[in-house]
């Protein structure tokens, strides 16, 4: 009987540990991806926003061809290399300050665009894909 009990306890662990493991990732196996993020519409421009520390968040941005655009960079203690900030189609290239927000005006862009940003050795990036 004391068996009986402590088996079904275990044989419940494990099938409980199985669900856990199988809910913590997807059928590739690999973690989730990020959500892409989505650009606003405000007084008639397109505003962008992206935090630099550490690397860009959001590092992937779906916006609107066709209209004026703004990248909003904003920086909050920021010391690493995400600071310098390079976007080569724009020909932009930019030391930020440590903590601040800076506007990059775009023009409008035409659909199937997309305009990369990196740090100054390319090692963190973003990028925003216009349709
Ligand atoms: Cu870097």
């Amino acid at each position: 009987m004391k068996l009986t009990i402590v088996s079904i306890i275990i044989s419940a662990g494990v099938v409980f540990s199985a669900i856990l493991f199988a809910n913590n990732r997807d059928s590739s196996g690999l973690p989730d991806k990020e959500p892409v993020a989505v650009s606003q519409v405000i007084d008639g421009k397109q505003v962008i926003e992206i935090k630099a520390k550490g690397g860009y968040t959001p590092r992937e941005i779906l916006a609107k061809a066709d209209i004026l655009t703004v990248i909003r960079i904003k920086t909050q203690g920021t010391f690493d290399c995400s600071s310098a900030l390079v976007i080569p189609s724009l020909n932009y290239r930019k030391n930020l300050a440590p903590s601040g927000v800076t506007e990059i005006e775009v023009p409008s862009q035409k659909i199937g665009t997309v305009i990369n940003g990196t740090c100054a050795m390319g090692m963190y990036g973003f990028s925003i894909k216009f349709n």
